[in-house]
């Protein structure tokens, strides 16, 4: 069963990666000379520590949510649980805020898994950045099986116009505004494993200004 694309009804414009393409593309782009050396910019993103330097994303007043540690995980001997979710954007919620660059290509991957019995077959989940205010981006998405680890693993450009003062990755299901209506198919637990978000890290001096992606149009309103 498909599930519509609620995003549109709030303007929001989705910058999904095209996952193969854009890999092979970052992959490329990381091995040139002119970048810094790269490194995982999620601290604690296998949830070994617990859920050391995570939080459940607090961006709307309604968002809430229990972040608690589990050993269901894809690896190591713990992830994260999420529960009691009351918006699609409750999710677990890292900053990266002085990690990330305007204009700079970012390989993300991470593992997730829901098993709620009475949940879909399948679920969408994305990846998404809060930049502050009500501003948002999706950045990669997968389609998990119910029970299964799914791995979100593709790239992402913050446009070269993004302030990027707040920046805070968080993991969710797509954006509906009466999630309680359906609350198996909309707020079901999830776990979360393996976060990582690889790029150059600050201070990379390098700047295009005039050559923004095509493939990331940025942020929108929530
Ligand atoms: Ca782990």
């Amino acid at each position: 069963m498909e599930q519509p694309q609620r995003r549109a009804t709030r303007g929001r414009v989705a910058a999904i990666a095209s996952v193969g393409v854009l890999l092979a593309a970052g992959i490329v782009a990381g091995a040139a000379p002119v970048q810094a050396a790269e490194t995982d910019l999620v601290v604690n993103g296998g949830f070994e520590q617990g859920t050391a330097n995570w939080f459940v994303n607090n961006g709307n007043a309604s968002d809430s949510a229990a972040l608690s540690v589990t050993s269901d995980a894809y690896s190591g001997s713990s992830a994260a649980l999420v529960t009691n979710r009351t918006t699609t954007g409750s999710g677990p919620m890292q900053d990266l805020s002085g990690k990330v660059q305007a204009g700079q290509t970012y390989v993300l991957t991470a593992r997730i898994k829901y098993e709620n019995p009475s949940g879909p077959a399948t679920k969408q989940f994305f990846a998404t950045m809060h930049y502050g205010a009500a501003t948002y981006t999706n950045l990669v998405s997968v389609t998990a099986t119910k029970g299964q680890w799914a791995q979100f693993n593709g790239t992402f450009t913050i446009p070269a116009e993004q302030n990027v003062s707040t920046a805070r990755l968080f993991f969710e299901t797509p954006w509906t505004s009466t999630p309680s209506t359906d609350p198996d198919l909309h707020l079901m637990d999830f776990t979360l494993d393996d976060v990582s978000v690889v790029g150059a890290a600050p201070p990379a001096a390098r700047r295009r200004p005039s050559r923004s992606s095509a493939s990331c149009r940025g942020s929108t309103t929530r």
